[in-house]
């Protein structure tokens, strides 16, 4: 599928984000919990790919941050374990599942969201998610091929959209 045509025409606020699971959470096997959240709300995943990040791959992720003095270690840490990567759609995806993950402090983070729940660090914060429509198409072409994504409807839908 073409980016273009996921990321959503702002019209009808169905919108496609990027949701990473970090090595930290993979590590303490936190993936199913957090695929879990994603599906309860009423997300749709259309795309999944766990892969271990490169030099250059997270430089491009991070690339507002490439001068700020904590990226060393932000890079170290992301580049520790493998990452997963989730596309998720539905209506203002990109808005809504930042709320689920939560402040980016985790310990400042409110109980009830991914990182107020699993998180006590900066740095090892659980996930990242896009924070805006447009970034969310450049971060998913980072993670993402076109193949990757997957159109289908959730048998669901209805019960979920207005
Ligand atoms: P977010 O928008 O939640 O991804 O957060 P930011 O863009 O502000 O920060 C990106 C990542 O850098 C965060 F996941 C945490 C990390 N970070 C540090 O490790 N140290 C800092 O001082 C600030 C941010």
């Amino acid at each position: 599928m073409n980016l273009n045509e996921i990321v959503g025409d702002g019209k009808n606020m169905i919108e496609t984000t990027l949701l990473m699971i970090k090595p930290d959470a993979v590590q303490r096997g936190l993936i199913g919990r957090i695929i879990t959240r994603v599906e309860e709300k009423g997300f749709k995943i259309i795309g999944i790919k766990m892969q271990q990040l490169t030099e250059s791959k997270v430089e491009q992720l991070y690339d507002i941050h490439l001068e700020k003095p904590f990226f060393p270690i932000l890079k170290d840490f992301i580049l520790a374990a493998p990452i997963v990567a989730l596309a998720i759609q539905g209506p203002s995806a990109v808005k809504v599942i930042r709320t689920l993950a939560g402040a980016t402090n985790s310990p400042e983070a409110q109980p009830g969201t991914i990182r107020g729940d699993f998180g006590l660090n900066l740095t090892k914060n659980i996930v990242h998610s896009s924070d805006k429509v447009e970034r969310a198409k450049y971060e998913l072409s980072i993670l993402f091929n076109e193949n990757d994504f997957f159109d289908y409807e959730l048998i669901n839908e209805i019960w979920i959209k207005g």
